[in-house]
């Protein structure tokens, strides 16, 4: 395998138009925190850029919804996006954004370099035009059914439902997102790249240079599998500009109200985001000594490993991705995370309602990280990991390791004796698990990184479980100085091995070993001298309650709820009348003046019920859904002139006019101001 002498890690441009979620997180900035924290702990060369992705049709559909200005809506979200990321401690070197003006340049002078060299497909075809709306219909301005799976509500450029890539006009039943008119088609002039001509060069990097046999890194199955799909279903010329009024305008003559796609400018931005880091940014996009990682969603696949590549490619100053380990998706409690449906966790609410809990979240997302597949995250998932792993193992060892020093040995790290054999082979597992976490690390295997990791942990609360120190001390207090000194060895190397998993807990654990931050290379190995005072001692994880995880749970499920009466319609219209039907009934408002429940019935209230022309009882079948003191005094509306009938052997003179909603509950109808009794209704 190759060596590198630097590192360029990416992770996808979140789109500036909504905050990021759980599986932005889970899918992309957790694995790539993970990796380039590690790198740096091992001192190489890295950089790490990200920024949000300020262009597209994403961001006006949100401008349009709001009543706002695209312009605001980026600043909004950049700012939110860019704040909680740090509060969760991602460690970009840069957050850019793709409207800067370094962007803007390199954007326009990627497209004009690629224009100049002939390397575009000039072409005028007929696109979606919104007649009401007056202007054309790119992406996700226009939704109809997905040709393959059948789904509505899919997008011009994408189904979500299926994943398939999709463009305008393969949409069946199309209607525009903006006006819901049905488009018509007109000719319009586009730059489309070639992808066909880079064919046979990508099937040669991708397939032969990625896959099974090669030297190169090998692409995850998920990855690889996308790709071969892609290229064994043949590439096409793909449009690279759009007529939309925000974006990158086309920098060439007779491209007005044109601008470039989205996908165009946006992985440049990782280029731009280098240039406005460093003044070195050629040497990290030049040299073919550095190695590019694009951390990315499975949604990003073709854009990544066969558009942007191919783009770079036809530019030929850069070098291309020697990995791109896409992720899976994250479900969220059994559903499919959707931000339509508000059906997701949000990072920012997150870290407001669960303060000093970030590593608690890093953890989780990182242990049920989609890597080889959709995956699950539920809340009682993170309260697990949490209290039975975080506190009981981790939390559990580091306490009982530094509370027992400062009891035994006056918080100082205590002389060692003689070593056991036992001793010698718990010693002997630190480099090993050292050298597993690293291999899973440098694999992309970030789940087994991480669980490796916690067996560091597991290791030191087995040691003390079967030393027993406590137990010890009473009669051999040097014994349980050296176990206590190996206890406090183990847990100076966590610092070390879960920095880029849990970086607050590393932060906090150095301090209570009073410890000066520490290479990975010490890692393994001891790291606290004899005499070595340490810090003071506070709890590393705290218990998280079951009435936290229930009022989230709740929270959730108040969502869900809304969303069925969102998607709930109403019943059809009955047949139509005529007014003289409509005169014929009598409506009054009344007053209840008493309700009880009728004896041996479920649903049946008794109602006595002033109706202004006389006093009456009604039986009604609400019993299920009122209870008979709420009712005393309220008042509603009555059809007095319905024929009386029996029920269990009360006569029954008139009927309670309720409105029942869509999930079948009933609300009293009640006149918004209080009127006299008898008042007519019609
Ligand atoms: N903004 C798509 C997404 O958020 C897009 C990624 C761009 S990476 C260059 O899924
Ligand atoms: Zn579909």
């Amino acid at each position: 395998m190759k060596e590198y002498k630097r590192y360029l890690v990416t992770s996808a441009l979140p789109y500036a138009n909504g905050p990021v979620h759980i599986g932005h997180l889970a899918g992309v900035y957790v694995p790539s925190d993970i990796y380039t924290r590690y790198l740096r702990a091992r001192g190489k060369d890295v950089i790490h850029v990200c920024g949000t992705d300020e262009h597209g049709v994403p961001i006006t559909i949100k401008a349009k919804k709001e009543g706002v200005t695209p312009q605001d809506v980026v600043d909004r979200y950049h700012e939110i996006i860019k704040t909680s990321f740090e509060g969760l401690g991602i460690s970009f070197d840069i957050f850019s954004r793709t409207t800067t003006e370094t962007h803007k340049k390199i954007a326009s002078d990627f497209f004009r370099k690629l224009y100049d060299e002939g390397k575009f497909i000039e072409q005028t075809t007929e696109q979606y035009w919104d007649p009401e709306a007056k202007q054309f219909l790119a992406d996700r301005y226009i939704v109809g059914t997905c040709p393959r799976c059948g789904a509505e509500g899919a997008y011009g450029d994408q189904c979500e439902k299926c994943g398939a890539t999709l463009s305008p006009t393969e949409l069946k039943d199309p209607h525009s997102a903006i006006s819901g008119a049905t488009p018509v088609k007109k000719p319009t002039k586009h730059w489309f790249l070639p992808l066909d001509k880079y064919q046979s060069w990508l099937e040669d990097w991708i397939l032969k240079g990625h896959g099974e046999n090669s030297d190169n890194e090998k692409w995850r199955p998920n990855v690889y599998g996308q790709c071969k799909s892609w290229l064994d279903g043949g590439l096409l010329p793909r449009a690279v500009s759009r007529d939309l009024d925000w974006g990158i305008p086309v920098p060439v003559d007779g491209a007005d109200g044109k601008v470039l796609y989205v996908w165009f400018d946006a992985p440049i931005g990782y280029i731009s985001a280098t240039k406005d880091l460093t003044p070195d940014w050629e040497k990290y996009w030049k040299s073919e000594d550095t190695k590019l990682v694009h951390f990315i969603g499975k949604d990003n696949i073709v854009f990544h490993c066969i558009v942007f590549p191919s783009m770079l490619k036809a530019h030929g100053d850069f070098i291309l991705p020697e990995n791109v380990p896409a992720n899976e998706f994250l479900n969220l409690e059994g559903d499919k995370i959707s931000t339509s449906r508000n059906w997701a966790i949000w990072l920012n609410e997150y870290l407001e309602q669960m303060p000093g809990k970030q590593d608690v979240l890093r953890y989780t997302l990182c242990a049920c990280a989609p890597e080889t597949k959709d995956n699950d995250f539920t809340w009682k998932e993170l309260q697990n990991r949490n209290n039975s792993e975080l506190v009981a193992i981790f939390g559990n060892f580091v306490n009982r390791a530094l509370v027992l020093t400062s009891k035994y040995f006056d918080g100082v790290v205590p002389a060692t004796g003689n070593y056991t054999e036992y001793d010698n082979e718990t010693l002997a597992e630190l480099p090993k698990l050292r050298k597993s976490i690293e291999d899973n690390i440098e694999n992309y295997h970030f789940r087994e990184a991480l669980r490796e990791m916690m067996n560091m942990a597991r290791l030191g609360n087995k040691y003390l479980a079967d030393t027993e120190p406590w137990k010890v001390a009473k009669t051999d207090l040097s014994r349980a100085a050296t176990i206590l000194n190996i206890s406090l060895q183990i847990a100076a190397n966590l610092t070390i091995a879960c920095e880029p998993f849990m970086p607050f807990t590393s932060q906090k654990l150095s301090k209570m070993l009073l410890m000066q931050k520490m290479s990975w290379d010490s890692l393994g190995g001891k790291l606290l001298e004899e005499g070595h005072k340490l810090g003071e001692v506070s709890l590393l994880f705290e218990k998280i309650e079951d009435a936290v995880i229930d009022a989230q749970l709740q929270r959730l499920a108040d969502i869900k709820k809304a969303n069925e009466l969102a998607a709930m319609k109403a019943p059809e219209q009955k047949q139509e009348i005529v007014f003289d039907d409509f005169q014929k009934m009598d409506i009054r408002v009344s007053t209840i003046i008493s309700a009880k429940k009728v004896e041996k019935s479920k649903k049946l209230l008794e109602l006595e019920v002033d109706t202004g022309i006389d006093k009456r009882v009604i039986v009604s079948g609400i019993a299920e859904h009122f209870q008979p003191e709420f009712l005393v005094g309220k008042q509603v509306l009555v059809l007095a002139n319905l024929a009386p009938r029996k029920l269990m052997g009360i006569e029954s003179r008139g009927m309670i006019l309720m409105a029942e909603s869509l999930d079948g509950s009933l609300r009293l109808l009640s006149p918004n101001e209080k009127i006299e009794s008898g008042a007519v209704v019609g």
